[in-house]
């Protein structure tokens, strides 16, 4: 265990050689026109399958329950408390195998959420959330059904699984280390509480997010206002038309690549861990398909969800298209462009305008990024088809502002704290930042942060890669920052928007400002070339404090068996688990106290210890956090006695619920060490 990644990485390379899979030696890689071992007379074509979408999940249960908790302090039971919400949507996630027909009349082997790849898309509809600061809480179940091991890699899919561009407790945030294992599940529970925008959930398991991901294992997560949205204009996913069968002027592009077999199954080849480049460009799953499109404005999310391939779009025709939205939601300009470079983890939303197209045909294009493993079919994407009438002109403008700037596009440089440095490199054949990897913060038993940072404060960034040989999208968890400069310049016009993920390019030195809210705890910092991220271009660093209420491992670990029907993620039973924990501590510090006065001589009345019962969980809410310790703590129960009693947004939410637990002197027999779990 001292050197747990090493070893891995040994393995893996161990039983990678003994698969066909890694085959390629890097020249020939370079010279060859595909990658695939595949007949080429059986390979995918471009433009010839149809263009398909994920479908919208709905909720397998909703409520409208008010509260604040996201889950139970583990051996107390106390609520972990956080972002008011207004009510939960609950969703059931199986990770699984699922054949997929990426090539005509052969069954490919993938993993897909729910068995679809990509998974099904997630809408969290925010209560003009702009306006209001009011959002929805989702409580997202993953119940790991994948294979005790890969049927061709042999390592045991293990899987964590994080919403990206989500402030997530720690708990909940995909840590590389919180492992699902085969035959376990957690339940996840996301707050929603920042602006609309595109995210997406992918696996972030330690040492194999890249296999993970590259089976199958993402989907998009949309936050959206509807009310911004209508009022905007744009083009928009109308749920009511949708339920109607009409048509829709918004969808999901989920870039990837892949390579195949010689018999059809997905190939698997990272140069050594350097990142994987197909030669198969999948949209929403499918090799570079066509869309037919209305002679309208259409927005597309798009994601670029492959491991190592960054692209840089463009239309065949040469014509601009407006960027509207980054990571972190809307843009306050929208940007006219011609070309969009788009790393790894990026997301643009973009609209194209296909009115004076009627009846043509036009191809999304990729002009490719420096160092990108080119193949005869790498530098297409996908084909629109224009029909000649449009059926509705619903939301078919783009304004020249689309509301309010994101906070952090306008916050003060010179506010910032600290300024802290970054860089990216090779060193003696691993990814590392700072000359540093995840392995070390393993070895730290997960101590080690690159940085600890006040919560709220505003801090700059500058990160650098010096090699000339590739880039990094570097992606921070928890926050949203702005892209104040690239080498000393602007940011390119697309990068005017929030982001969570930047692109730092050969030779380049960014520099970021990021504000730190939401939340408290330890987050990941890694670079999203998914092989990089695996070997091991990794580090964490926390905000605030880090306690059992936020341990990214042993906070929420996941459970063996059966999955529960959401009763750990209700906001009640949670309420009701924690007064039940107060009464069972109570009775405990009862009896010491009792077994305590018999064996003593009497005492003088003092009353302390007499007011123990009768108090537990009525009277006080959890605001007032006076918890004290000693023969008294019983008597100030923390829990807010109903949901009603939950602190409102305009409360600071209590950080440290563990504070406010009452600590009676006998611990209860419930209190367990914080199980541990190490890979
Ligand atoms: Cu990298």
């Amino acid at each position: 265990m001292d050197t747990p990644s090493l070893n891995r990485r040994d393995v893996l390379k161990v039983s990678l050689a003994g698969t066909a899979a890694m085959a390629l030696p890097y020249q020939a890689v370079l010279s060859a026109r595909t990658a695939s071992e595949l007949d080429t007379k059986k390979m995918p074509r471009p433009y010839v399958a149809a263009f398909t979408a994920p479908p919208v999940l709905a909720p397998y249960r909703s409520d409208d329950k008010p509260g604040n908790s996201y889950g139970a302090v583990p051996g107390t039971g106390a609520p972990v408390v956080g972002a008011a919400y207004t009510g939960t949507d609950y969703y059931k996630i199986e990770q699984k195998p699922t054949q997929v027909e990426l090539i005509k009349g052969i069954k490919t082997t993938m993993w897909g959420y729910n068995g679809l790849v990509p998974g099904p898309t997630i809408r969290v509809y925010q209560d003009s959330y702009v306006n209001t600061g009011q959002s929805r809480r989702v409580v997202m179940q993953q119940i790991n059904n994948l294979p005790a091991k890969h049927p061709t890699m042999g390592y045991v899919p293990w899987t964590s699984t994080h919403l990206h561009g989500s402030p997530s407790k720690p708990q909940f945030d995909g840590y590389a280390g919180d492992l699902t294992d085969p035959g376990e599940w957690k339940n996840y529970m996301y707050p929603n509480n920042c602006s609309p925008r595109t995210l997406w959930y992918h696996d972030h398991g330690v040492h194999h997010t890249a296999q993970n991901v590259y089976m199958g294992l993402a989907a998009q997560y949309h936050l959206v206002d509807e009310r911004l949205e209508r009022d905007l204009g744009i083009p928009r996913y109308d749920r009511e038309k949708a339920r109607l069968g009409r048509p829709q002027y918004e969808f999901p592009l989920v870039i990837s690549d892949v390579m195949f077999t010689r018999n059809g199954q997905l190939m698997w080849d990272d140069d050594g861990e350097s990142g994987l480049y197909g030669d198969v460009i999948l949209v929403n799953g499918v090799p570079w398909p066509t869309m037919k499109v209305e002679p309208r404005k259409y927005r597309f999310r798009v994601l670029n969800g492959s491991l190592a391939r960054g692209y840089t779009l463009k239309l065949s025709n040469g014509k601009p298209f407006q960027v509207i939205a980054t990571d972190g939601g809307f843009m306050h300009e929208p940007q006219t462009v011609t070309t969009l470079t788009i790393g790894m983890a990026e997301r643009y939303e973009i609209v194209i305008d296909f009115a004076d197209l009627k009846g043509t045909r036009v191809q999304l294009l990729n002009g490719g990024v420096k160092n990108a493993r080119d193949y005869d079919h790498t530098g297409k994407v996908m084909q629109f088809e224009v029909g000649t009438t449009v059926t509705s002109t619903d939301g078919n403008t783009v304004p020249s502002t689309l509301g309010a700037p994101h906070p952090v596009m306008t916050l003060d440089p010179a506010t910032s704290k600290a300024t802290r440095r970054m860089r990216l490199e090779r060193s003696n054949g691993l990814w590392v930042i700072n000359g540093e990897t995840w392995d070390d913060v393993v070895k730290s038993r997960y101590e080690h942060v690159f940085a600890t940072v006040e919560p709220r404060s505003t801090e700059i960034w500058e990160v650098e890669n010096s090699s000339g040989g590739w880039f990094h999208p570097l992606h921070v968890h928890l926050v949203d920052f702005r892209v104040l400069s690239r080498n000393g310049r602007p940011p390119r016009p697309e990068e005017l928007g929030p982001k969570d993920v930047v692109y730092v390019g050969e030779g380049e030195t960014v520099r970021l400002l990021l504000h730190f809210e939401h939340e408290e705890g330890r987050y990941m910092i890694h670079c999203h070339n998914l092989s990089h991220e695996d070997h091991d271009m990794m580090t964490q660093y926390q905000v605030g404090h880090h306690d059992i209420d936020c341990d990214s491992i042993n906070t929420c670990p996941p459970t063996r068996g059966t999955p529960d029907d959401f009763e750990s993620a209700d906001p009640d039973e949670v309420l009701k688990a924690y007064e039940k924990a107060l009464k069972e501590q109570a009775e405990v510090a009862e009896e010491a106290a009792e077994q305590l006065a018999e064996t003593s001589p009497p005492a003088p009345p003092t009353g302390t210890g007499t007011t123990a019962t009768g108090t537990t969980g009525t009277g006080t809410t959890g605001t007032t956090g006076t918890a004290t310790t000693g023969t008294t703590a019983t008597t100030t129960p923390a829990a807010p006695s109903s949901p009603a009693a939950a602190p409102t947004t305009s409360a600071p939410p209590a950080r440290r619920s563990t504070t406010a637990t009452p600590t009676p002197t006998p611990a209860p027999a419930t209190t367990t060490a914080p199980r541990r779990r190490t890979r």
